[in-house]
């Protein structure tokens, strides 16, 4: 009986979003929670190799394909100062800020408002030699999670992007091919206590982050392009995001 009290105190609490009245609802909440747990494992040695490296920031890959389609996991963390995981996750979720980080970005609509924390997005992405262009549609959601059974990780907040359908954005039917997302950010703040009857300011805090992304190109494209886009693209993203973060974030209060 204990170890089930311990095992639902782990599950963080049921969120009180109006997104859970959607019908996409079960799906996110089940892949929100799926890629968290996921996120938290260690990358430990074995089948994970390291591509990128550069000051506290690791990208892992493993190679796999999936019809003849490249589809490597990529697992990458971070440590940034001077910012907070809600920071982080917020900038990643909206859609105000997307065009100031996403660089493989062409065009950008909010398609469905579920709630505050819940979008559907269409993005395009730039086109890359010699494949066709790329068109996206996922739903973002967005949680604080945090972790009744770890004291180091309640302030845990999460982003989940995965791939949907929406009847009136059919795949593949203009340009575009359609590629298929799971991606999830994950960040958790840390804090060095203040000294007494101070404040605590940026310098105090530290925001460990975790980026796990799957996507499947959807249609041709060449391999060892694609991994190659891969190698350049995604170290070049994580620290344009982060380096763009701690420049909205640091004349503003901190938001915990
Ligand atoms: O996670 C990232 N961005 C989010 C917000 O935009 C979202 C989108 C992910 C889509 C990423 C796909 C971009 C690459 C498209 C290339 C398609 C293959 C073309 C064929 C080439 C031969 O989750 C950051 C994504 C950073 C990507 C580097």
């Amino acid at each position: 009986k204990d170890r089930l009290k311990q095992k639902s105190a782990a599950i963080p609490s049921a969120p009180s979003t109006p997104a859970i009245k959607h019908r996409l609802w079960p799906e996110i909440d089940r892949i929100t929670l799926e890629q968290l747990h996921y996120a938290r494992l260690e990358v430990g040695t074995g089948s994970w190799q390291l591509f990128a490296e550069d000051g506290d920031m690791r990208m892992y890959r493993r190679e796999e394909e999936a019809d003849g389609l490249v589809v490597d996991p990529l697992k990458a963390c971070h440590v940034v100062k001077g910012v907070t995981g809600h920071e982080v996750c917020k900038i990643f979720f909206s859609p105000e800020y997307r065009s100031g980080w996403e660089a493989t970005l062409e065009d950008m609509t909010v398609v469905e408002n579920i709630s505050n924390d819940t979008l559907v997005f269409l993005q395009t992405h730039k086109r890359i030699w010699p494949a066709s262009q790329r068109d996206a549609l996922f739903w973002s959601h967005i949680r604080k999670v945090p972790d009744e059974q770890d004291v180091e990780a309640q302030d845990l907040w999460i982003v989940c992007n995965q791939s949907t359908e929406h009847p009136e954005y059919p795949a593949n039917t203009g340009k575009c091919v359609r590629i298929y997302l799971t991606v999830c950010l994950v960040c958790q703040t840390l804090v060095n206590p203040p000294k007494e009857n101070e404040e605590i300011n940026r310098e105090d805090i530290t925001c460990k982050i975790t980026y796990c992304s799957v996507v499947n190109p959807g249609g041709w494209a060449p391999a060892a392009v694609l991994r190659a886009v891969y190698k350049r693209e995604y170290p070049k993203f994580l620290k344009r995001f982060t380096n763009f973060c701690i420049d909205q974030c640091k004349d503003k209060p901190i938001e915990f």
